[in-house]
């Protein structure tokens, strides 16, 4: 069965995973698009051959679309993703699932009530070939329990919109998530510090932030995100256990040796780095939906634990550094948990 797939925002990485659904994956067809800037969805659906429909709501309910991709403005996605549980349709939505962790909460709330998992949250990095290596090594205890995380989340430099709350909004957010798969474990405080702020930058972003959060395990994790580190996006990550250390890997790149330096190129945007992680996710996610099973990836919960876990690291930076606990509500049942 071909899914046909409804998108709701086709602004840059809407566009980008509509072209992974006609140019990657198999199995699946971009069947309708809606945005609000009219005259660009309309574009994109003379591209793919996809029909324009006026909103969210008619794209949902259309009997032209058998899954949604919610690829909207953050603060819409809660909206987008109750209707489309509400019509009994898988829906994959860009992270965050909600920007506040009530409106997570109701999506949770709706999908239980519902009865079986339709929401995916846009998490891509555990579609990575080398997170997924450093899971496997880490799942088998060779390395002995894990103790300590160290990270890196650096972009080379963000538009001006970008404010110092998105640091950990917008950016560590893919950290925490990763870090709760990677070390089957749940983060249970935050805590931001900031060094001297880089002055490659505006006066108004308190970058670069240290970012220091403790599991239920005990494991400590520092992330240090960078975002106008200005030589190109870089993401490390290295756990460190009680026998050894695992490490994710760089991106595969030739070595060039030239004039007196031996080096290799460093991406320069996300898009680059995760593109194989986010073809998979859409390979994985379009394969689950074809053959009506839930998807396995991200859930609402995770998006949900996600969001708690961001408002928790945004209250520490804005009282200068004060370790935040985490108010997680217990994980029911249906996500795994024991409540
Ligand atoms: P964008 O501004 O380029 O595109 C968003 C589009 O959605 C715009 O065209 C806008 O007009 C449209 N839109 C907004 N609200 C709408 C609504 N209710 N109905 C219809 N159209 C609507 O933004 P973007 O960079 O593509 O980001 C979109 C989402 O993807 C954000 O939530 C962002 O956090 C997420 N994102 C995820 C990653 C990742 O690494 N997984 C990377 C970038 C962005
Ligand atoms: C962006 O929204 C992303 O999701 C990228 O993966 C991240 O690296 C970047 O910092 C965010 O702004």
């Amino acid at each position: 069965m071909t899914v046909r797939v409804g998108v709701i925002g086709t602004g840059m990485i809407g566009q980008d995973h509509i072209r992974r659904f006609t140019d990657v994956v198999t199995g699946a067809a971009v069947t309708a698009v809606t945005d609000l800037d009219a005259a660009r969805a309309a574009e994109v659906a003379a591209r793919v051959g996809a029909t324009v429909l006026p909103n969210g709501a008619e794209l949902i309910h259309s009997p032209e679309v058998d899954a949604v991709l919610v690829t909207s403005w953050g603060p819409t996605h809660a909206e987008h993703v109750l209707d489309a549980i509400a019509a009994g349709k898988p829906v994959f939505c860009e992270k965050p699932l909600a920007t506040t962790p009530e409106d997570c909460l109701r999506v949770v709330e709706a999908e239980q009530a519902h009865g079986r998992r339709l929401v995916q949250v846009g998490f891509m990095r555990r579609f990575d070939a080398g997170y997924r290596q450093m899971k496997e090594v880490l799942d088998s205890g060779s390395l002995g329990a894990p103790l300590i995380v160290h990270c890196a989340h650096r972009n080379p430099t963000v538009p001006d919109a970008y404010h110092s709350a998105m640091a950990a909004q917008d950016t560590a957010v893919h950290e925490i998530d990763v870090l709760r798969w990677l070390l089957d474990d749940e983060i249970v405080s935050a805590q931001v510090i900031t060094p001297r702020a880089t002055s490659k930058r505006f006066a108004h972003l308190k970058d670069p932030q240290i970012m220091l959060f403790e599991t239920a395990g005990g494991v400590r994790i520092d992330l240090e995100v960078f975002v106008n580190c200005q030589y190109g996006y870089d993401i490390q990550c290295e756990a460190v256990g009680e026998e050894g250390v695992v490490r994710l890997p760089d991106p595969a790149s030739v070595s060039v040796r030239t004039a007196g330096r031996h080096g290799t190129a460093v991406p320069q945007d996300w898009k680059a780095r995760f593109a194989a992680a986010f073809d998979t996710e859409f390979r994985e996610w379009t394969g689950a939906v074809a053959t009506g099973a839930e998807p396995t990836g991200p859930s609402a919960w995770d998006g949900y634990a996600a969001t708690v876990i961001t408002d928790a690291a945004v209250r520490s930076l804005q009282t200068d550094g004060t370790v935040v606990t985490v108010g997680m509500k217990p994980r029911p049942a249906f996500y795994g948990g024991t409540a």
